[in-house]
């Protein structure tokens, strides 16, 4: 059975001349999750096809878009989808099952799309990806940054039907982009690689149950974009607090060249499998 809904997200006046019509398809699969030390654990995650990756699909677009998305669970297990921040779009989704559903993009911006189901418990295991919304009339370079902590003994559990204490929840392995250190700087959609005088902007979701306090080395950046604290918008800081379920988007505009770290500022997250500095830890290049 295919369900299908349109929602219409703000006004339908102006427009852009790229607008167009978008169309995804997102897979729920089950599969391991591979962490820094080769250890694994049992995971899922949206992905453009039916072969588990442990990096969520990144959904980006332009202002004024319309996305047709199908998500499609291939799990023995029934699942949900929902944007945060964006009414209307909760389904059940059931074993084998597919939903469709159609949203129009007036304004940039950064949401979340994820698995509610179970209280977030598969959100947790890793169905939690992001949706930008980008100003086509914008230069700026753009990264994208999904954080994520993770407790193995808790995907264990969940995954085998056991419910879990958040109250003892102790997370061991800090991923960005699914990646811990030293790998995330080999990825070129998170790594932040420019020149003095660039317009970088980055998409930091947080995907996962903690707070990520990001610190920036060597650079203070603008909050452009806030979906818990939008009065933050305008400050220039070099640490940013991004709570489980929400985004923040900073613009930076390197002054000096350089090559600095950039860190999850509760070292614990800098450390993967008790090894330092095998977590959410990466350098920003600057020419
Ligand atoms: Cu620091």
């Amino acid at each position: 059975m295919v369900r299908y809904l349109l929602v219409l997200i703000g006004s339908l006046g102006l427009l852009s001349a790229k607008a167009s019509i978008v169309q995804d398809t997102l897979y729920i699969n089950q599969g391991l999750f591979t962490m820094v030390d080769t250890t694994t654990m049992p995971s899922y995650a949206f992905n453009s096809s039916t072969v588990y990756n442990q990096l969520n699909t990144r959904i980006i677009l332009s202002v004024g878009d319309t996305l047709q998305l199908t998500v499609i669970n291939t799990d023995s297990n029934e699942h949900g989808f929902d944007i945060k921040g964006i009414g209307g779009v909760l389904w059940t989704i059931a074993p084998t099952d597919s939903v469709q559903i159609e949203s129009y993009f007036s304004e940039p911006g950064v949401f979340i799309y994820y698995d509610p189901t179970l209280d977030g418990d598969y959100r947790y295991m890793g169905l939690g990806g992001m949706i930008v919304v980008l100003d086509p009339n914008s230069s700026a370079q753009n990264f994208y940054w999904n954080l994520k902590e993770h407790q193995p003994s808790y995907n264990e559990d969940i995954y085998n039907g056991l419910t879990v204490d958040w109250n003892a929840y102790y997370p061991s392995y800090f991923t960005l982009n699914g990646k811990s250190n030293p790998f995330i700087n080999e990825d070129a959609a998170a790594r932040v690689v420019g020149n003095v005088g660039d317009t970088l902007h980055v998409y930091m979701v947080n995907t996962g149950n903690s707070i990520h306090s990001i610190h920036y080395h060597g650079y203070h950046a603008n909050i452009i974009r806030s979906t818990k604290f939008p009065f933050h918008v305008g400050r220039s800081k070099d640490t940013f607090a991004i709570h489980s379920m929400e985004a923040v988007v900073v613009e930076l505009v390197p002054h000096q060249p350089g090559e600095y770290p950039v860190h999850d500022h509760n070292l614990v997250a800098v450390s993967g499998g008790n090894i330092y500095p095998n977590g959410m830890f990466l350098t920003i290049l600057i020419e």
